[in-house]
């Protein structure tokens, strides 16, 4: 009887679903650089539809699966709260989704902001698989406009409810499952090249001329290319291994692609930006041509505004930006430029004024504004001013606080596993196998789950974690994890081994290395490259949401490698899934 009435509660929570959206996912040829190839089309479209809803409501996704392979979708930065069966990972929190089959994912918008949703089956995402979702702020919370510009808070208000989503990413010829073939049939992590970077999906083929690749390599990784009697080439480090295709690291072929126009009508005073980051592997800087950035939220969040004229944007990432349109009418240039050491590769997209689009194009990439960074994501001159993380401040400024201290530490050793294609969060490369885990792990009871402790972990619910990322080998690049369900604390970070067993102790010895007062608080986490020494960065959450999560590296190839476990999340209050829910 209680329980009847339960399941009849919640089906008519979701009877009356406030916003419903069918995604059919066709794999079909396309092509968003000019070169075409087969990939994962959205209701026919590149990237999917702007999913849009109101903080409080409740969303209903039908996918339906076209594709000749497995599928989900996940909401990346959606809490699930009390939905812990719609987060959209396979052998976690659903059976896959087979080719003709259809899942509804249904939760609640419980937090306004930026977000996007994706495949989260294998390297689905670097076939195109992803969109962007928009949860707009309920009327009445407190924003922290007016100390950008008191005097037009309510444009500024006005600006973010027409919020124009950009979403960045890197695309390579290859699908991605051909890219995983050659990577198993070399032995080494050859996806660390791509062939164009896109903004909304389109873009072009730029090859560099041998003058800007020689101008432009990184110091920091010359020795590295001499040492192995390695060139850059236009496609990066010319490995010259008779294991891979030569297109792998060499051959850049330009071309033409289309370029995404973005229309600033002058007349709103402000625009508002929405960048998100679906990269496979690489983190960008953007900018805008003469347009500084007003950063108001960060991962759908809103923060104390920093005004910057660069973004670095990490895989995962969103920030939410204001840019004020009093320039001179014409045409400015979006700048996104990949930050890796190992390719040098850019593109540029155009924000234009009122109708001055028509002069761009047309075969011609000439822009005459003035930059502020470079081919290679560096400032172009002393002033220009990089977003950093470290002076990111919650708004309103005293919420929400870390607890002052932890119930639970989980110490991660992040390290290659075997080969350089195969990653691991703790030593241990994560098994792809548990993608096909029958029954899903959140269908079954906590205690009768494996468990093996390098890739799944328990927590209780109401309490304090403490994770701690120690990135144990010198050379590695920085790995933006991504925590499912959840926002965490970024405590702290530092250089060389992690030599504690708590934060505690660690913040007695070296107080500079941690924020416990006002940190950063979002759902990706950025380690800091270990270029000669190892380094490691501290994160605190509260479980509140009990389910079966992810926490795994969002670069494609590390996350396909293995860079993942399991947290079985507040198993003392572990959810009942009810059939409806189940597939
Ligand atoms: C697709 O999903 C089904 C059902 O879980 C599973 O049996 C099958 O092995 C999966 N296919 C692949 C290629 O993983
Ligand atoms: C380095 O590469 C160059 C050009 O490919 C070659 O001539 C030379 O022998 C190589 N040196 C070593 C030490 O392998
Ligand atoms: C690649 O290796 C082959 C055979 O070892 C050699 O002939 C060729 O010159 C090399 N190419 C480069 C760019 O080093
Ligand atoms: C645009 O507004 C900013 C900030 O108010 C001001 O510094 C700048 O001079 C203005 N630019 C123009 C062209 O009016
Ligand atoms: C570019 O093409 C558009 C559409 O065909 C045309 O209206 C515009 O005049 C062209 N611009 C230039 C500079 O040729
Ligand atoms: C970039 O910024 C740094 C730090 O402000 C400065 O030292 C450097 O000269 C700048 N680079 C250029 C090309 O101006
Ligand atoms: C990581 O592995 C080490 C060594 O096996 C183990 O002591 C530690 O508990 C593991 N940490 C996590 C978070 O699983
Ligand atoms: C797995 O971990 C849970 C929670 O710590 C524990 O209750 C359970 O007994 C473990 N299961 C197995 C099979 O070891
Ligand atoms: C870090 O620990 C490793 C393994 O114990 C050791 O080999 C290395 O020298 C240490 N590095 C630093 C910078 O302390
Ligand atoms: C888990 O803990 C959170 C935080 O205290 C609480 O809001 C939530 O209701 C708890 N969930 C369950 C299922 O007990
Ligand atoms: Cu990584």
């Amino acid at each position: 009887m209680f329980l009847g009435l339960i399941s009849w509660l919640s089906l008519a929570a979701y009877a009356v679903a406030d916003s419903r959206y069918t995604l059919e996912l066709t794999w079909a040829r396309g092509s968003p650089d000019g070169f075409e190839r087969e990939m994962i089309l959205i209701n026919g479209h590149f990237p999917g539809p702007h999913i849009e809803l109101e903080e409080g409501d409740w969303a209903e996704i039908v996918v339906v699966n076209k594709l000749p392979f497995n599928t989900t979708i996940h909401a990346h930065g959606i809490h699930q709260t009390n939905t812990p069966w719609a987060d959209g990972v396979p052998g976690l929190s659903q059976r896959p989704i087979q080719p003709g089959d259809t899942f509804t994912y249904r939760w609640q918008a419980d937090t306004y902001g930026s977000y996007f949703y994706h495949a989260h089956t294998r390297g689905q995402i670097d076939d195109g698989c992803y969109g962007p979702i928009t949860i707009k702020p309920k009327a009445g919370i407190s924003k922290p406009f007016d100390k950008i510009a008191p005097e037009d808070v309510s444009l500024l208000e006005a600006a973010e409810a027409r919020v124009t989503p950009l979403i960045l990413s890197d695309w390579r010829h290859k699908t991605s499952s051909e890219t995983w073939d050659i990577e198993v049939a070399a032995g080494l992590e050859s996806a660390v090249c791509v062939d164009s970077i896109l903004v909304n999906g389109k873009g072009a083929v730029d090859c560099w001329s041998r003058e800007d690749l020689t101008k432009y390599t990184s110091p920091a990784i010359v020795p590295v290319l001499q040492q192995a009697n390695l060139s850059m080439t236009d496609k990066g480090p010319d490995t010259n291994l008779t294991a891979l295709p030569s297109s792998v690291f060499d051959v850049c072929i330009p071309t033409q692609g289309s370029r995404e126009v973005v229309k600033a009508p002058s007349s709103d005073k402000w625009m508002s930006l929405d960048i998100i980051s679906s990269a496979s592997i690489g983190t960008f800087a953007f900018s805008i041509d003469e347009h500084p950035l007003w950063v108001y939220a960060v991962d759908g969040h809103y923060i104390e505004p920093l005004k910057v004229d660069v973004l670095t944007v990490a895989n995962g990432e969103r920030y939410s930006v204001f840019v004020q349109l009093n320039k001179t009418a014409k045409n400015y240039g979006i700048r996104v430029a990949s930050l890796a050491l190992a390719q040098l590769i850019d593109t540029t997209a155009v924000f234009s004024y009122d109708d001055a689009e028509q002069s761009y194009g047309n075969g011609s990439t000439t822009l005459e504004s003035k930059p502020s960074i470079n081919r290679a994501g560096g400032n172009v001159t002393a002033d220009v001013v990089f977003f950093n993380q470290a002076e990111m401040v919650s708004f309103p400024p005293q919420f929400p606080q870390p607890a002052p201290a932890v119930d639970q530490t989980f110490l991660f050793s992040l390290v290659t596993a075997g080969s350089s294609y195969r990653w691991a969060l703790n030593g241990t490369a994560f098994d792809n196998a548990i993608d096909n885990s029958n029954p899903p792990l959140l269908y079954q009871r906590p205690h009768a789950i494996t468990n093996d402790s390098n890739l799944i972990l328990t927590t209780k619910n109401n309490t304090w974690i403490d994770l701690v990322f120690h990135v144990a080998t010198a050379g590695q690049p920085p790995h933006p994890i991504h925590k499912h369900s959840n926002k965490g604390f970024i405590i702290g970070q530092g250089e060389g081994n992690f030599t504690w067993n708590s934060v505690a102790q660690a913040a007695a010895e070296n107080p500079e290395n941690f924020n416990l007062i006002s940190p950063p608080f979002r759902d990706g986490f950025v380690t800091p490259a270990s270029a000669t020494s190892p380094t490691w960065l501290a994160v605190r959450y509260q479980v509140v949401n009990p389910g079966a999560f992810l926490l795994h590296c969002h670069v494609q190839s590390h996350l396909e490698g293995g860079m993942s476990m399991v947290i079985l999340d507040g198993v003392d209050e572990w959810p009942e899934v009810s059939k409806n829910h189940m597939n």
